[in-house]
């Protein structure tokens, strides 16, 4: 036994030295990331406790932002931790309950704004060990439980605002403006960082957020102390200091229009809050977030989603069922998930998406289309195509087009009438070689043709202009009247098209909002219209959660033959308007 004790005591003193041996490439560090796709974030502190709510009045804002909303003086604040006793706290149940989901990762919060650790820390008393009757190391409980059931564990840190410090950043209810930053980075986010990093084994990913003022010096220098500790750990991306980290974050439920180059990953709520609130029952329903899950590996990221554990140690009971519901997809489809690449199109689908991996594509098709599918521009010779539930792997028929005219490809799959999964049906294409497709716009299978906005060539006069597709809502923030946009498309099937634009609400997910009013003018195949942007319909965003899409009808165009073509669009009056022309979308309808 004493031999024993010996060993472990010897373990823990060179553990650091064993983690820092290794100088490790990127792409080493980063590859159980890329392959995990799914991970959980833990939001979980003081702030459960209030769950919403001082002194009698109710914040509509975020949970665990209370301390700053309410402006409770550190002194109150701070009592919280005598009442914290979080009981029912059980590390193998947070672990089952991402593990059912098929996530790979977890992400909790060691410290979050309210400066309070969830952790057994030596650099300052406000931690969950020595200021709550609770008295144990939560974190220490989740990092034995993660390492045995081999699932990573990272670290959320708020390395600059820290309420509770008088020379962190961002409390100005408390303390006064002058601060030394550089003392409390010295005193409290260094040496809480090198805790975290030497005494809880393997550390994922340290997830910095919020860096505020931090200067490019004092970001490299914690990212320095990071890499000399374990440099196998990942550094998220919000470090600050405009420092290179090892991924970008994007925002907060904010969902890229498009593929985006890199390593990426989406953080968000499953209802409109990270830390627990006891009214905030707006919960995303698992079909949308299985849709959300597909489409952001499809674009090449990750999506980390969050859970807010109750003041008792508990998460919410809605959280871990529609988690499970989650889980119960990718039970079936994880293969699509685990280890893919984004689409090798440009192009959108309406169907649904693609992810890959070699010599495979994964259609992920959220608008089953009945018995006949066919997929654009697809220039692989196919092997063989059956749906990614099929244990047998029966093999759907299917069949290659070429049109040498138009030079394009096209390929027809006879699908089952019903979708074998009304949430996302997985169709497996394996195929010769790495997929090539054609870059040009092509008709959708039901001829449609999608002219999306972030594929159109953006112009100001003769130059070359950017417009910037990240409205919330993915739409663009376009307030320069100056600018058109054009596309080149092919067209297989000529006739009348119904023309329909489309734009999307944008601003902040509980409010928001969205503007008309605008003239805008299109011309194609020598056809002029003027259309004024109103809100004719509304539709859910299965893409982006909680902006709606706007339809405008803008008339009709004709195409006499097959060939290609080019529209432009050109909006004009944005008199007064702040919120901008939202656009994200033409879609040609064929007029039957
Ligand atoms: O202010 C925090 C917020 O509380 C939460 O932790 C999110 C998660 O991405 N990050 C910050 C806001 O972006």
């Amino acid at each position: 036994m004493k031999k024993i004790i010996i060993l472990i005591a010897l373990l823990n003193a060179f553990t650091p030295m064993i983690f820092a041996q290794k100088n490790i490439a990127q792409d080493e560090r980063m590859e159980w990331w890329r392959d995990a796709r799914f991970g959980m974030f833990i939001h979980w502190g003081l702030y459960a406790i209030p769950a919403g709510e001082w002194e009698g009045k109710e914040y509509p804002q975020i949970g665990e932002w209370i301390m700053k909303n309410a402006r409770i003086p550190v002194a109150e604040y701070e009592k919280l931790a005598q009442q914290f006793n979080p009981v029912k706290f059980n590390a193998h149940d947070f672990v089952m309950t991402a593990k059912n989901a098929g996530m790979k990762y977890i992400t909790i919060t060691s410290k979050h704004h309210d400066g309070f650790a969830m952790f057994k820390s030596e650099a300052s008393k406000y931690n969950i060990v020595d200021a709550t009757p609770y008295g144990k190391d939560v974190i220490k409980a989740l990092a034995d439980e993660c390492h045995k059931q081999e699932l990573k564990l990272c670290f959320y840190y708020s390395q600059s605002r820290d309420w509770h410090e008088p020379n962190g950043l961002d409390n100005d209810w408390d303390f006064p403006k002058e601060r030394d930053f550089q003392k409390y980075l010295d005193e409290k986010v260094k040496p809480q960082l090198t805790e975290l990093l030497t005494n809880y084994g393997l550390v994922g990913m340290i997830w910095f957020d919020t860096p505020m003022t931090i200067s490019e010096e004092q970001a490299q220098s914690l990212k320095n102390l990071v890499r000399s500790l374990q440099p196998a750990c990942i550094i998220s991306g919000r470090l600050g200091g405009g420092v290179e980290t090892d991924y970008k974050s994007t925002g907060d439920n904010v969902i890229p229009a498009e593929t985006v180059s890199g390593d990426w990953e989406v953080p968000a709520t499953l209802n409109n809050t990270w830390g627990f609130k006891k009214n905030d029952h707006n919960w995303k329903s698992p079909e949308a977030l299985t849709r959300l899950l597909f489409d952001i590996a499809a674009k090449g990221g990750n999506y980390l989603l969050n859970v807010g554990p109750t003041a008792e140690g508990v998460i919410p009971q809605a959280s871990v069922d529609i988690l499970a519901k989650v889980g119960k997809w990718m039970k079936t489809n994880s293969e699509c998930i685990y280890g893919t690449k984004a689409s090798p199109y440009k192009m959108e689908f309406k169907w649904g998406n693609i992810t890959q991996k070699p010599g495979k594509l994964y259609l992920g098709i959220f608008n089953w289309p009945g018995s006949d599918f066919y997929l654009e521009g697809l220039k692989n010779k196919v092997k063989k195509v059956y749906l990614l539930s099929d244990k047998q792997q029966k093999v759907l028929p299917f069949k290659e087009y070429y049109n040498s005219d138009t030079d394009h490809h096209r390929l027809k799959i006879d699908l089952p009438e019903e979708a074998p999964d009304k949430v996302v049906s997985v169709v497996v294409i394996e195929i010769e070689g790495s997929a090539s497709v054609e870059t040009s716009i092509c008709q959708q299978a039901d001829k449609t043709i999608l002219l999306s906005g972030i594929l159109g060539e953006a112009r100001k006069g003769n130059q070359p202009a950017e417009l910037n597709f990240t409205a919330r809502g993915g739409g663009a923030n376009w307030l320069d009247t100056g600018i058109n946009l054009t596309w080149n498309f092919k067209v297989e099937n000529a006739g009348t098209f119904k023309v329909d634009l489309v734009t999307t609400e944008t601003g902040s997910h509980g409010s928001p909002v969205w503007q008309g009013g605008q003239i805008i003018k299109i011309s194609c195949a020598g056809q002029q219209s003027e259309t004024i942007v109103t809100d004719d319909s509304r539709e859910y965003n299965p893409r982006s959660q909680y902006w709606k899409l706007i339809h405008t009808s803008a008339g009709k165009i004709k195409f006499e033959e097959p060939g290609t073509y080019q529209l432009s669009l050109v909006p004009e009056n944005f008199t007064e308007n702040k919120i901008g022309f939202t656009f994200k979308e033409i879609n040609l309808i064929p007029v039957r």
